[in-house]
């Protein structure tokens, strides 16, 4: 019995949907444009599929879980459970206008034509600010409609925000937050859900080691507790004795999130030798 995972094939998510299966000490290949492949030590199948055809495949039951962008889903809702967000993939679905319209806010949008390959979330959008709009369908290449006259504005996913730029617009709205997520289908039998959990325990600890750094440092036995108290770890920080007396190391892990800032307070306390590590896996 093997769980069924569908993967983007190739694309923006691809990458970071490898990897993330990687990192969690899962390997197969998906050289050579192949559309299937099976894990060598763990009980998984995978499938490389299009992104937007992911969630059906979920829902139909013909792969177990999926990763896929949270903007198909809002987009297109499935029948299908979103089970852990995997921190890649992160863009934003943005109305962006050309840098000549003088945009103050969306009240400016009445009327106009918007194009998008999003006609429902930008709907929804649009309708909950009272906002009537033209909405229009596009399928590829939405940031050139301004340009050739078939809209005054779009709504499109952006990441860096170059694309936009280069084709002379300026992003206004956001009217979306989306990153890749792990989706299932509901009802698995017994075995997949033992399996499924088994890849979420690794993912979970993949993406916490991710999200959190190792930190050794030296200082003063009479700062150890000034400096315990920026520290909060895991439980509390490890205290080792250096072999010259009245100095300890001091060894912890800190979020990524505010690591500059713990930084700077350790130093201010006195902290020496600071060294930080990335961190595999973390198990909690
Ligand atoms: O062939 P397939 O159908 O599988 O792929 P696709 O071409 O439909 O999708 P793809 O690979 O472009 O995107 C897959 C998923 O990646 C999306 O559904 C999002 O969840 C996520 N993602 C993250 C992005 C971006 N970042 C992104 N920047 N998807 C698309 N873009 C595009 C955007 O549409 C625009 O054309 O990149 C351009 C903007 O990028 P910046 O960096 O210039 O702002
Ligand atoms: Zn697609």
């Amino acid at each position: 019995m093997k769980l069924k995972i569908a993967l983007q094939r190739s694309g923006k998510l691809a990458e970071g949907s490898t990897e993330l299966l990687h990192k969690c000490g899962i390997g197969f290949s998906n050289g050579g444009g192949k559309l299937r492949a099976e894990a060598s030590d763990f009980p998984l199948e995978i499938f490389f599929l299009r992104d937007d055809d992911i969630p059906d495949y979920v829902a139909d039951g013909v792969a177990d879980v999926g990763i896929v962008g949270e903007n198909i889903l809002a987009e297109d809702p499935k029948n299908v459970e979103t089970l852990e967000r995997l921190g890649f993939g992160r863009c934003r679905l943005s109305i962006a206008v050309p840098k000549t319209f003088e945009y103050s806010g969306i009240g400016d949008l009445a009327g106009k034509r918007i194009a998008t390959s999003y006609p429902n979330v930008l709907a929804d959008y649009l309708a909950d600010r009272r906002i009537t709009a033209d909405v229009h369908q596009i399928t590829g290449s939405v940031e050139i409609a301004p340009s050739i006259g078939l809209a005054d504005a779009v709504c499109d996913l952006v990441s860096s925000g170059s694309t936009l730029f280069s084709n002379g617009l300026r992003e206004v709205e956001t009217v979306l937050n989306s990153e890749a997520v792990l989706i299932g289908r509901p009802n698995l039998d017994a075995e997949r859900s033992g399996i499924l959990d088994k890849l979420l325990f690794r993912i979970r600890s993949v993406k916490a080691a991710s999200q959190n750094k190792y930190i050794l440092l030296n200082a003063p036995l009479n700062k150890v507790e000034q400096i315990s108290s920026i520290l909060p770890g895991m439980k509390s920080p490890t205290v080792v004795p250096l072999a010259e007396s009245g100095w300890v190391s001091i060894h912890s892990v800190i979020s990524e999130h505010d690591f500059w800032e713990v930084v700077d307070n350790l130093k201010r306390a006195g902290a020496e030798g600071i060294l930080v590590l990335s961190i595999d896996q973390m198990i909690r």
